[in-house]
């Protein structure tokens, strides 16, 4: 049993100008595919655990074997986060959060736009590769961080609302070293819809 790469859920070009097509069809077509190819390599040997979710790998990271936890932490994280973060985006979407997602994002960051440049802050702070996130955290509250390279907020104990990924890889073609510009034309295609799902889905 080996993972796969789900399709990107809609075009290449779905999201432009924000997120550039050629850059979609790298990101998901050679980079995400790329980890998902070395995670199923990394777990040739081990069936029992490439037969669960890759969600409870990273949950349960401290019970996959040492010698190859690192290569799991990476491209399995690698393959999951990309997944995740293909379905957070979406052609037009952006705005903002509506119902109970929204009241608590007000309550705990002081509004949306505070809530907005924290979380930029948080994206723009990231020292060379990782991800900047919106997490209800193990003790179910919001908050935002920030992982390095593919470490995973699941092996914290978090639960993913909303991510971007600041790799170079997820915006050098189009905005070169401005990744404030990036982080900026990003907020247009957030699916808010999703990530109040998985809000409601997380509080239960
Ligand atoms: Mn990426």
């Amino acid at each position: 049993m080996a993972y796969e790469t789900p399709p990107l859920p809609y075009a290449y070009d779905a999201l432009e100008p924000y997120l550039d097509a050629r850059t979609m069809e790298i990101h998901h077509d050679k980079h995400h595919v790329t980890y998902t190819t070395n995670c199923n390599k990394a777990l040739a040997e081990h069936p029992d655990l490439a037969a669960k979710p890759i969600e409870q790998l990273l949950r349960e990271i401290d019970r996959v074997p040492a010698d190859i936890r690192p290569a799991v932490i990476n491209h399995g994280g690698g393959h999951y986060h990309h997944s995740f973060y293909w379905r957070i985006l979406g052609p037009g979407k952006g705005g903002q959060p509506k119902g109970p997602l929204a009241d608590e994002i007000k309550k705990v960051f002081g509004g949306f736009d505070a809530f907005k440049e924290q979380f930029a802050k948080a994206a723009l702070g990231r020292f060379g590769s990782g991800w900047a996130w919106l997490c209800l955290d193990a003790s179910g509250k919001l908050a935002i961080c920030d992982t390095m390279n593919q470490d995973s907020p699941l092996s914290k104990g978090h639960t993913p609302i909303l991510t971007i990924d600041v790799w170079e890889h997820a915006y050098y073609l189009k905005y070169q070293n401005r990744r404030a510009d990036f982080v900026a034309a990003w907020w247009n295609v957030v699916n808010w819809d999703m990530a109040t799902d998985l809000y409601n889905a997380g509080r239960r």
